[in-house]
């Protein structure tokens, strides 16, 4: 197979990271870093977080254009070039971090350990001696690769454990629902609910109040999709009335959150800074690779986005 050159471009990822493990997999691969491109009609493909201001027109000769994010809304998808395939990250590291915050955020909101934090500055000795796993329903929107990974962990540890897609799924010890006409049911019993869906035109603003009232009083919610699926002021709102007890949020329709945001004081409000997830270039490396190799040979590329439907 002839060389390819391929651009980096990505103002959160390090290049001296990735080149190494790109060129372990594929030796002649021909690789350039953002801002510095000197022929861009030679660019074959980009592995890109967020398109360099202009956009991708600028390279006529692009065969694919390779995420560095799992998500691709922040790609602008309608923006891209037309024609040129467009494949989101999936990167095992990425998915085991993902599982593992997922695990950590629903243990903590389970055990109450919030509120023994809470307690420790006063000295207060309280027991809180939760129900039984098995008594505890933990609902996750969106079963793609993340979320059927995290539906599955949550299911390991003992929870009952429900889901909710676009199109039917089955999976093992896991109640799975679909469509807006089943997101009633889904979240009626639902006490921990985690957001892993992407962000489209479908799911914009979807943990808002509507969605807030079919949960059992007193829900957990944990956002790890992106900020732009939470209305804030109806969760403020849900936390004030004890719809929802408490919230763990990764993601912000602003990042980094500003500190004048008030998820930053709310007690009942646990931040983290787009961290649940990260991707690894060794374990991403692979992937990337039979992705180029794929557009190479005009093959479609693993885990092609559709355009229209913005996943
Ligand atoms: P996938 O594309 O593999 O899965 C998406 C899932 O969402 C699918 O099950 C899909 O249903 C479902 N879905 C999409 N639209 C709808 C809808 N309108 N109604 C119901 N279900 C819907 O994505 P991943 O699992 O790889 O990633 C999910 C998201 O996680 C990313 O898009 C990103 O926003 C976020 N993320 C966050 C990170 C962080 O650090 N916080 C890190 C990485 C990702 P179906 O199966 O029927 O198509
Ligand atoms: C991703 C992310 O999409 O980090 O990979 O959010």
């Amino acid at each position: 197979m002839r060389p390819m050159k391929l651009l980096f471009c990505s103002h959160l990822d390090d290049p001296t990271e990735w080149i190494p493990e790109l060129q372990r997999h594929m030796p002649d691969l021909e690789i350039e870093v953002w801002p510095h491109v000197k022929d861009p009609t030679a660019v074959e493909a980009i592995l890109v977080w967020i398109p360099p201001e202009g956009g991708l027109a600028r390279f006529p000769n692009l065969k694919a254009i390779q995420s560095l994010g799992a998500g691709v809304n922040q790609l602008d998808l309608k923006s891209l070039p037309r024609g040129v395939p467009v494949a989101r990250l999936v990167d095992p590291g990425l998915t085991v971090s993902m599982r593992d915050y997922c695990i950590w955020a629903v243990l903590r909101h389970y055990r109450g350990l919030d509120a023994h934090a809470a307690n420790q500055p006063q000295k207060k000795w309280v027991y809180y001696i939760p129900p039984p796993k098995s008594a505890v329903s933990v609902g996750v929107m969106g079963l793609g690769e993340l979320g059927g990974e995290v539906a599955r962990a949550v299911a390991d540890l003992g929870f009952s454990v429900r889901g909710w897609a676009r199109s039917p799924k089955t999976i093992e010890r896991v109640a799975c629902f679909s469509g807006s006409d089943g997101l009633a049911a889904f979240a009626g019993k639902t006490d921990i609910l985690i957001c892993l869906l992407p962000l489209t035109a479908e799911t914009r603003g979807i943990l808002a109040r509507p969605l807030f009232e079919m949960l059992p009083k007193g829900a957990r919610l944990i956002n790890v999709g992106r900020g732009d699926h939470l209305v804030e002021r109806d969760l403020l709102d849900a936390l004030e009335s004890g719809r929802i007890a408490r919230a763990t949020l990764d993601v912000f329709a602003r990042e980094p959150l500003p500190p004048e945001h008030p998820f930053w004081s709310h007690p009942q409000i646990t931040v983290t800074p787009h961290v649940a997830a990260f991707g690894s270039a060794v374990t991403a490396a692979p992937v990337v690779v039979e992705n180029l190799r794929r557009a190479l040979a005009r093959k479609p590329l693993l885990n092609q986005v559709d355009i229209d439907r913005g996943y």
